[in-house]
C-alpha cells in the first residue's frame, strides 16, 4: 500500500518518530482511536520512516492494567489502592492556573485550558522508577501549546507542576508518606519538548482518577515520578523547583529522572524492567528508548550527578 501525505495535513497531526513501531501496532491504535483516513495516511508515513531506528515490539497493555496497577500516594500507596478509592476524587468542574514568569498568566476551566489545542493520540512507553513498566496509548495536548500561549518572561528557566491539595478528596494526604501537595518540574526546554504531553486520556476515554484525572503530565523519557497527576497549577519558574520526590529522598530520586539503566537507584538496578503483564524481564533503553529525540536536550551534562 501506498500512502501519500496530504498537503492539508497540519504538521501537528503527524505521529512523533517512534510512537508507532510497525503495522500492525500502529493499525490497532488507529482503529482504537477512530483516527479518519487522513490521520492514517500521515501516520503511516511517520511509521516508515520511525522503521529505520530499531524498537522493540511495543504492544499496548490492556486497559484493565493500565488503570488498576498505579502510583499515586494521595489514593494509598498499593498499586490496586488509586483504582479502589479514586471515587473521592471529583474532576469536575476543575481549575488550572498558569501564573509564575510568564507575560500571560491565568485561570482556566479545565475545558477552556484545552480549548485552543487539539488533542493528540500518542502511544508511550513508560517506566516506573520502580522498575516496571508500560505502553499506554495517550490522548493529550502538547504542554508545550500551553506554555506558548501562556509567554515565558526571558529569565523563566523551569516548569513546576502541583496536584490538587484537598485531603477530603486525596485521603493519604492526611498521611506523611510525602510532602504534599505532589509537586514535580521541568527544565524549560525540556517542557517545550514535543513529546511532553498533558494528558486527558487513555484508549480514547477520558482519564479516570487513578491515572490522574482529569488532566496529568506525560513525559515518556522520564521515570513515572515525573508524570505529576490531576493538576491544578502550571508555574514558571527561574529556580529548580523542589520537587515532591526530592524533598522525599534526594539521594533516591533526582530531579531530572531520566531513564538510564546504566545508572542504578541506590538501591536496585535500573538495566531491566517488568513490563506488566509479561513474564520475563526486558532491558532497559537509554532515555526509555527515545534517545534519539531527547539526548540532545542533555549533552555535555554528568548524567550521574544529575540523576
Ligand atoms: N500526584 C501524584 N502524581 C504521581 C504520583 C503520585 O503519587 N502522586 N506517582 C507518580 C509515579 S511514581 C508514577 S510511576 C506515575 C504512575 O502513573 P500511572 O498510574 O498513570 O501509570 O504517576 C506519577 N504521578
Ligand atoms: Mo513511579
Amino acid at each position: 500500500m501506498i500512502f501519500k501525505r496530504g498537503r492539508d495535513i497540519p504538521s501537528s497531526e503527524i505521529t512523533p518518530e517512534g510512537v508507532y513501531h510497525d503495522r500492525r501496532e500502529f493499525l490497532r491504535a488507529a482503529a482504537f482511536a477512530g483516527l479518519g483516513t487522513a490521520a492514517m495516511a500521515t501516520g503511516a508515513f511517520a511509521m516508515n520512516a520511525a522503521r529505520e531506528v530499531p524498537q522493540n515490539a511495543d504492544e499496548p497493555t490492556s486497559y484493565e492494567r493500565i488503570t488498576h496497577h498505579n502510583n499515586f500516594y494521595e489514593l494509598g500507596t498499593d498499586k490496586g489502592d488509586p483504582a479502589e478509592n479514586g471515587n473521592s476524587l471529583k474532576t469536575s468542574p476543575w481549575t488550572v492556573k498558569v501564573d509564575g514568569m510568564v507575560a500571560k498568566p491565568g485561570s482556566y476551566a479545565l475545558e477552556d485550558f484545552l480549548k485552543p489545542s487539539k488533542v493528540e493520540e500518542r502511544v508511550y512507553r513508560m517506566r516506573c522508577v520502580e522498575g516496571w513498566s508500560m505502553v499506554i496509548p495517550w490522548q493529550g495536548i502538547p504542554l508545550s501549546d500551553v506554555l506558548k500561549r501562556a509567554q515565558p518572561t526571558p529569565g523563566a528557566k523551569y516548569v513546576e507542576f502541583t496536584t490538587l491539595l484537598d485531603p477530603t478528596q486525596l485521603p493519604y494526604q492526611k498521611t506523611n508518606v510525602l510532602t504534599w501537595p505532589y509537586v514535580e518540574g521541568l527544565r524549560l526546554d525540556e517542557a517545550m519538548h514535543p513529546l511532553a504531553i498533558l494528558a486527558t486520556g487513555i484508549y480514547a476515554k477520558p482519564l479516570l482518577p487513578q491515572n490522574g484525572a482529569p488532566i496529568r503530565l506525560v513525559t515518556p523519557w522520564k521515570y513515572g515520578f515525573k508524570g505529576c497527576k490531576s493538576i491544578v497549577r502550571i508555574r514558571l519558574t527561574d529556580q529548580e523547583p523542589v520537587t515532591a520526590w526530592v524533598k522525599r529522598k534526594a539521594t533516591e530520586y533526582g530531579f531530572y529522572a531520566n531513564v538510564n539503566p546504566t545508572v542504578d537507584h541506590p538501591r536496585w538496578s535500573q538495566a531491566t524492567e517488568n513490563r506488566v503483564g509479561e513474564f520475563r524481564r526486558r532491558p532497559t533503553l537509554m532515555f526509555n528508548g527515545y534517545a534519539d529525540q531527547v539526548a540532545s536536550l542533555y549533552s555535555g551534562m554528568d548524567l550521574r550527578k544529575n540523576y
